[in-house]
């Protein structure tokens, strides 16, 4: 399986770090052996659906469950009320608080209010599933309607409909950043300002397998087993055990193979909690699987921001400041890491790349009557990379400097690195202009200004987009998350184990589920300890092996959980050089360690292999006194500080005159995560992500009408983008190690979807300037563009 060309050049040179071997995970992938949760089945499993709420806003005044109740093969109904009187709290936990957060109750089905359509209001456990679907329906609930709202621009204005008694004008809270009299000087001294009104519109997370649970209690050991899609099995063993208030030694969480999740899969919704509490009251096991349409109506959904940002510039075209509110949308209620979304994980990423003297941003996070909102990729920094790219496409227009020009005079200089922003994160390293270079050169920029100048004589609209981002991953240290409000740590463990034989099992805290762990962290561990590749496995995603992890998300796998298996293996090597040190009678500080051998300083015969050293360990007949027999290491690894990854992207677009019809002419992608441990996993998750900003760019995005209804709720209307839609992509990179990772690595989960979908709307109102176009909201549909095109004719904001 991994001995392609390069791994064998890669092998033999003794250097798996950084060599593109092939993911080691994807033979069942592609075979069709791969076990996703709905593939796990029990003799006597029963399965549940819910009764989900149509409307968006009403008042449950009765649920009649008799019907449901008399069908043969329904075993229970269940409702808020029998929820209660088992005595458990079951309400979704906030795990990122603000002060002054208001956080009315999340609970598992709805008590006397729904506020949400497809808010699970009640459930059926059945014999068969289909059965359990026709049993939820014949669930009658009474509703009083109530007026809805989805917008948190709207939600907060005077008359607006009212969520919840706690939260007067859904305001859950006010929250600011940055120096709100610096930034107003610099306006008062600006000699040009830009602004701009846009929305990150709602966006649906569509992964392969929707959420899946299949839970199982077992009287005798009182042990509680739960199968589920997730990206993160302790984290989510720990929201069940605080939600069912059972015991969290009690509780096994596993993940099997997980069709994607892209952040959606990493916080607690109220139907698996509700599944797994089933499956405890009636002790045999319980599945629900969503379909695709409860999915869109029920998981998190990402962004879903309303801004208002505006940009101070000298004459010379130096950025002075940037002045940003935003209306952060929490959807019905605040959802684990709703809060995190439009604040913290989004303002502080507001300056971008740019050196500037000052920024202030306030957020108000509202509840709307929409599904909560939860990070989905990028979970933040998509939004704040969209703003500040825009202002920058506009501020290069107001100022009369070419866009590439204006970057680059603005950029942080690569010598001041660390570089404290002016929002007060600490960039760790970045060299700005490699990226942007490498990208101007791909895509022949010069040529095509010229080209974009003649075809513009003609009358057709070639646009050119840029994006130049940096983004913050590898969330930590945890002393800061917990300052910032996070009710968590943000460590990773690693585990390190040799068996007697000398193979390697390592363990970590982190849950893959599409982005090669396996294969990666294999490469990290074969590497450091001077063993065969095929001699290390790697197990993820199960409570009950691995001993702690916070999981997947953040793009935080590599920088956190790669330093803390390198650390366990570095570890390893150390207790192994006392043995071998034992065993070659030298001191620890004579043997040298080369491609996994010890080997005595000036006399290379005398040497031992790190497997043989391991068989001596376990073996135990003869060790350093006061040393414990085995060899396996456990680190928790917490960061020093964040990492900052960055890159340009940039896309050219053709708009058909007439019609307004998009077409990709060319995507090309320049980014920079630092050190990569494997290169072709490294493109296959650019690839991937910038599919799925292409996606918002141009594509996807929710739409509730007016009463709250989900018109998007299908595949048939939310438009996932197809392969044959997208443009080539290039890829290429530059390398700015991390300067405090022992790996020197940065994340790059996120990368594409973080830069791509500015890159679009730059390109499209970059080919529409002739008309006076400056804006576009996402996504940038053929319709969106003839609708634009039509405004600026009709007020004929084409002279320029
Ligand atoms: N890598 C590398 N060198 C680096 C950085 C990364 O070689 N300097 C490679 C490694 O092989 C690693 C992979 O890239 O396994 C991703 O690493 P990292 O950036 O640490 O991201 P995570 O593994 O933590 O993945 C999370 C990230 C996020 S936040 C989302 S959302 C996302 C994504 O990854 N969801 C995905 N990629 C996805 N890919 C798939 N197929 N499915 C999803 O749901």
């Amino acid at each position: 399986m991994s001995s392609t060309p390069e791994f064998i050049e890669a092998h033999e040179a003794q250097r798996l770090r950084g060599s593109p071997v092939r993911r080691r995970e994807d033979r069942p992938l592609l075979t069709g052996d791969a076990q996703y949760t709905d593939d796990i089945s029990r003799e006597d499993l029963l399965h549940l659906a819910f009764t989900r709420s149509h409307h968006a806003h009403a008042r449950v005044e009765a649920i009649d469950t008799s019907a449901a109740e008399a069908m043969e093969g329904v075993v229970a109904v269940y409702t808020a009320a029998d929820v209660a009187a088992s005595g458990v709290k079951g309400e979704v936990p906030p795990v990122w608080l603000l002060p002054e957060l208001k956080t009315p109750p999340y609970p598992m089905l709805a008590r006397e209010r729904v506020r949400f359509q497809g808010q699970p209001v009640a459930a059926v456990v059945a014999e068969r599933r289909y059965l359990a679907a026709d049993a939820a329906d014949a669930i009658d609930v009474t509703y009083e309607k109530l007026d809805a709202v989805t917008s948190p621009g709207a939600a907060t204005t005077e008359g607006a409909p009212q969520l919840h008694e706690e939260a007067p004008n859904n305001v859950a809270a006010e929250w600011e950043i940055g120096d709100r009299e610096d930034t107003d000087a610099a306006f008062d001294r600006a000699d040009h300002t830009v602004e701009l009104d846009l929305v990150n519109q709602r966006l649906l997370p569509t992964a392969m397998e929707p959420r899946a649970v299949l839970a199982e209690y077992n009287a005798s050991t009182e042990k509680a087993t739960v199968h589920m899609s997730t990206q993160c099995p302790h984290l989510h063993r720990r929201f069940f055990c605080e939600m069912l208030d059972f015991p969290e030694h009690r509780m096994r969480v596993v993940a099997p193979d997980v069709g994607g999740g892209f952040g959606s899969k990493d916080s607690a919704h109220p139907d698996e909690a509700l599944t797994i509490w089933a499956a405890l009251q009636l002790e045999r096991p319980v599945k629900w699987v969503a379909t695709r349409t409860e999915g869109y109506a029920s998981t998190g959904h990402g962004r879903g921001h309303e801004t208002h940002a505006e940009m101070a510039l000298s004459d010379d075209g130096d950025i002075l400041a940037i002045r940003v509110h935003t209306d952060g949308d929490l959807g019905g209620y605040v959802s684990t890491f709703g809060a995190l979304n439009p604040t913290w994980g989004y303002a502080p990423m507001l300056p971008g790349q740019y050196a500037m003297e000052a920024m202030h941003c306030t957020v108000t996070e509202a509840f709307t009557n929409a599904v909560p909102t939860e990070p989905y990729r990028g979970a933040g920094r998509p939004e704040a990379s969209y703003v500040i790219e825009r202002l920058v496409h506009l501020a290069a227009k107001e100022v009369g400097m070419d866009p590439a020009d204006l970057r680059r005079r603005n950029y942080i200089p690569s010598d001041e690195f660390p570089y404290e922003t002016t929002a007060g994160y600490l960039y760790d390293s970045g060299d700005y202009e490699k990226p942007l270079d490498r990208a101007l050169e791909l895509v022949g920029y010069d040529d095509l200004r010229a080209r974009q100048a003649e075809l513009r004589a003609e009358g057709r609209y070639l646009g050119i987009g840029i994006s130049s981002y940096v983004e913050s991953c590898g969330y930590g240290p945890s002393e800061i998350v917990g300052q910032i409000g996070g009710q968590l740590g943000l460590w990773e463990t690693g585990v390190v184990r040799f068996h007697p034989s000398g193979k390697v099992t390592v363990f970590c805290g982190t849950s893959g589920h599409g982005q090669g762990h396996q294969t990666t962290y294999a490469q990290i561990v074969a590497d450091e300890l001077g063993v065969d590749f095929d001699d290390v496995d790697v197990v993820e995603g199960d409570t009950d092996e691995v001993p702690m992890g916070m999981g997947t998300y953040g793009s935080r796998s590599v920088t956190v959980g790669g330093a803390a298996v390198l650390t366990s293996a570095r570890k390893a090597v150390e207790k192994a050089r006392q043995i071998a040190a034992h065993q070659l009678e030298v001191a620890t500080e004579d043997l040298e360690f080369e491609s996994g051998e010890f080997s005595v300083t000036g006399a290379p015969d005398r040497a031992i292999h790190i497997q043989e050293v391991a068989r001596q360990a376990y073996l135990a007949h003869d060790l350093p006194e006061g040393l414990e027999p085995g060899l396996e290491e456990e680190s928790f690894y917490d960061p020093e500080n964040l990492v900052y990854p960055f890159g340009v992207h940039v896309v050219v677009v053709e708009v058909d005159a007439d019609t307004g019809e998009l077409s990709f002419e060319k995507y090309v992608a320049v980014d920079d995560c630092g050190e990569q441990i494997n290169p072709k996993i490294v493109e296959g998750q650019v690839h991937g992500a910038i599919a799925q900003g292409l996606g918002q760019g141009r594509f996807e995005g929710v739409v509730y009408d007016e009463g709250g209804n989900l018109v998007t709720g299908s595949m048939q209307d939310y438009a996932v983008p197809k392969a044959h839609q997208l443009p080539h992509f290039e890829t290429d990179h530059t390398v700015t190690p991390c300067p405090h990772n022992p790996l020197g690595v940065k994340g790059v989960g996120e990368a594409g979807t973080i830069a791509a979908p500015q890159a679009v709307v730059n390109a499209v109102c970059d080919a529409l300037s002739p008309l006076g176009v400056d804006h576009i909201d996402m996504p940038v549909t053929d319709e969106a563009v003839w609708q634009a095109m039509n405004r600026a004719a009709a007020t004929d904001g084409g002279a320029e």
